[in-house]
């Protein structure tokens, strides 16, 4: 072993909100021997999660894609040769120019999404491209905007409870969130938060690994949130634990909240989402009287036709709890006011596109892919930081889209995944110990700084880096093609925005974003709302057409009665606990702890179905169907299976995953999928038609 020359301050690349900072030792053969969290940052405190501290394995592994690679086969069947950089940048640029000849700029579309967070590997330099030839833009929607855009209805954007003032709260409530497998880092501060005499309770039709742990576990049916939140907030103005005071001085449309709360009594909100009505009235009184009382909403509960109202009709509660005036009390979801720091808008290049962009929905690439009547049709694709084969919904359509003879395909990737098995060219990306970025995070307060640790691994090159050669090789020579990865960085932080200077970054690797958020953001009002206020009636909603006040939206296919005639049961996809998304399913540490896809089932559907555990089932409905082990348990409402996503679809017997019955529909407002409002049935699968791992054991969700 050779001695440790230096070690580097890195920070993790993913779509996760706890963004660590990360110190990798490299030697002085410049190859990486270590990685570690930083012990002195707050949040990350010096330990990494399950998904990255092995991280060394992914940079070095032997299935890394080191070389351009081009399709040798047909579309989709992932055979490839090896190509040098300048023949696949060549067929690259003339696959690009065949489109644009074609069917005109419009038909080139972007694809991409978080598989980094960092800035310069994100959407700068292809942005800059996209512009240039006239290329579609892409509404990256797959998230959690539907839950910002309801957040943000009643709160306008705000920095929200900093993460570091929940130790402070006495009642947590995770709602739609198991921070315990997909924010460790957070989840350490509920912890500190629990071990100081906090509550925590979980709201979440599943018992996920943290519901499992919570003093409370509230099991609402999936998409019903909104009417738990009116029972919610019916119980407190019935218990007279409503904050009069704080309300009228600081929220809007107090009395007309009061007005329509009357409508309905607890007793039948809770009836429509299916939780026994004094749970609901118990979680009112902790809410009021058991302050500080915080209210962490997860990405999870947003999957639903009326997720944006639920999530805002979720934010009324603090008002009407008090909890914002307490010190640890009120909201978290997306720390959106802390949003825009980094000055991004200084990088793009709005003079390169003549017209008016196409865009296109990134929830919606099946039906782009696949619809003849799309005008211009998608002709070519570029994807990178992201895997649609496997994380976009209806999987089928998707999948053929990807197929097709006429669609040309690059992916700019680190690994062979479903979507890179369907490219026409491929191009290595380094990973995040390869190049330069600088990190936001969705969860707390803090930029991080990423300086590359070792040289790129093969001859992968950094996105940015790809970007500006296929620019060059499409004979686009503005000036802004030519600007370096450090310029870049250098412009997003020039004038130390929030007093965040490159130099200082430099020294400690990462700085909190000073926004004066203070330890109470809204204990005396000071919302960024048009009126200033928590907006219980947001006008903004009316203008959209709907209703200003918080009401029950219904989830599409859930609720609907005939649909459950022919798919009784409601599948819910959350995350697993070791891969992020589809990135680290090829691990091999990970891969080992779970090796198996499962659907989680009550035993009373199971019964019903002659399923008994560990059997071979197909969950499937009129989009599509995929098959996996049973898991018999009641960590599973009646009715509602839970099939987690993640893992690549060679991974299921007939490589399709989950995905294959999710719906393309929207939310009712901004446009965002619904991946849990997805009705199907389970059967039987042919016995024995799955092969038992010797690992496979019962599910640890
Ligand atoms: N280990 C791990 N960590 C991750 C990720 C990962 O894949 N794995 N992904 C990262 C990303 S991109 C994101 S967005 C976050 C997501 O983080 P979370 O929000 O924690 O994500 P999910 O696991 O999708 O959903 C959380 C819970 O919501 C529940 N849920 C589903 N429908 C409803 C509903 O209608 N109402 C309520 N109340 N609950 C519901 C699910 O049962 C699930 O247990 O995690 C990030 N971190
Ligand atoms: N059914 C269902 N579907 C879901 C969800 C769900 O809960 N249920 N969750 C949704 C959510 S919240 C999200 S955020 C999306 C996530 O969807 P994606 O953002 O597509 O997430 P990943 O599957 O992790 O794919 C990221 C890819 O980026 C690659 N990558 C990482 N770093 C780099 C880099 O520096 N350069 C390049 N070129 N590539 C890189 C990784 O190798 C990986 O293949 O999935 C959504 N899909
Ligand atoms: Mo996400």
């Amino acid at each position: 072993m050779s001695a440790t020359a230096r070690v580097i301050r890195g920070a993790c690349p993913h779509d996760c909100p706890d963004t660590c900072a990360l110190l990798v030792a490299v030697d002085a053969a410049g190859r990486a021997t270590s990685i570690k969290g930083d012990a002195a940052h707050p949040i990350t405190a010096g330990f990494l999660c399950g998904k990255v501290s092995n991280y060394l394995e992914r940079v070095y592994s032997s299935e890394r894609l080191l070389h351009p690679l081009v399709r040798a086969g047909a579309k989709g069947e992932g055979r490839f040769r090896q190509a040098t950089w300048d023949e696949a940048l060549d067929l690259s640029a003339q696959g690009l120019q065949d489109a644009i000849a074609r069917h005109g700029g419009a038909s080139v579309v972007p694809y991409s999404y978080l598989g980094t967070q960092g800035l310069v590997q994100g959407d700068v330099m292809a942005n800059r491209l996209f512009d240039a030839i006239g290329g579609s833009t892409l509404v990256r929607t797959i998230c959690a905007s539907a839950g910002v855009a309801g957040t943000m209805a009643t709160n306008g954007a705000s920095p929200e409870v900093d993460p570091e003032e929940w130790v402070h709260a006495r009642t947590i409530v995770a709602w739609g969130w198991n921070p315990l497998s997909t924010a460790p880092h957070l989840w350490r501060l509920i912890l500190e938060a629990r071990r100081r005499g906090a509550r925590l309770i979980v709201v979440d039709p599943f018992r996920s690994r943290t519901a499992r742990v919570a003093d409370v576990h509230v099991r609402p049916l999936p998409g019903t949130d909104a009417a738990l939140a009116l029972g919610v907030m019916r119980g407190l103005l019935d218990a007279g634990l409503a904050d009069d005071e704080w309300c009228r001085a600081h929220t809007v449309g107090y009395d007309d909240l009061i007005e329509r709360l009357a409508d309905e009594s607890v007793e039948g909100h809770a009836a429509q989402c299916g939780v026994p009505a004094s749970e609901v009235r118990e979680l009112a009184r902790a809410l009021a009287q058991d302050q500080p009382s915080l209210i962490r909403l997860g990405v999870g509960a947003q999957r639903h036709a009326g997720a944006p109202i639920a999530y805002r009709t979720i934010a009324c509660i603090p008002a009407l709890a008090g909890s914002w005036r307490h010190r640890g009390g009120g909201l978290s979801y997306i720390p959106t006011g802390m949003f825009g720091v980094l000055r991004e808008e200084r990088l793009a290049r709005p003079h390169l596109r003549e017209g008016t962009a196409r865009s296109l929905n990134m929830s919606r690439i099946a039906e782009a892919l696949t619809d003849p009547a799309l005008d211009p049709p998608v002709a070519a694709l570029i994807v990178w930081n992201s895997n649609p084969a496997a994380i976009a919904p209806d999987q089928e359509r998707v999948l053929e889209g990807l197929r097709r003879e006429d669609l040309f395909t690059i992916v700019c990737e680190q690994f062979m995944t479903d979507t890179a098995a369907h490219a026409d060219v491929i191009l290595p990306a380094t990973t995040q110990l390869e190049h330069l970025d600088i990190v936001w995070s969705w969860g707390h307060h803090y930029l991080t700084l990423n300086e590359p640790a070792i040289a790129p691994v093969g001859e992968s090159r950094p996105n940015s880096e790809i970007f500006r050669l296929l620019a060059r090789r499409l004979g686009l020579t503005d000036a802004c093609f030519g600007e370096t990865d450090e310029e870049l960085l250098a412009m997003a932080l020039e004038g130390d925005p929030a007093g965040i200077s490159l130099a200082g970054l430099r020294e400690r690797g990462y700085a909190k974003i000073d926004r004066g958020q203070g330890t109470s953001p809204h204990a005396d009002g000071g919302f960024a709302t048009p009126s200033g206020k928590l907006e219980l009636r947001c006008e903004r909603l009316s203008e959209a057409g709907l209703d200003p006040l918080p009401f029950f939206d219904p989830p599409c296919e859930v609720a609907d009665e005939h649909l459950a005639e022919r798919y009784p049961l409601a599948l819910l996809t959350p995350k697993t606990h070791l891969f992020l998304n589809s990135t680290f399913a090829n691990g091999v540490r990970q891969h080992a702890a779970q090796p198996d896809p499962y659907v989680v089932i009550h035993p009373d559907d199971a019964a019903a179905r002659g399923i008994a555990d560990g059997m071979a089932v197909r969950v499937h409905n009129d989009r599509g169907g995929f098959t996996c082990r049973a898991s018999v348990s009641d960590d599973a409402r009646i009715g509602v299976p839970v099939a987690p996503m993640g893992w690549w679809n060679r991974d299921y017997e007939g490589g399709r995953s989950p995905q294959a019955t999710t719906p393309q529909r929207l939310t009712t407002l901004r446009d965002a999928p619904t991946f849990n409002d997805n009705r199907v049935e389970i059967s039987r699968a042919a016995s024995g038609s799955i092969p038992t791992s010797e690992r496979s054991g019962r599910h640890v969700p």
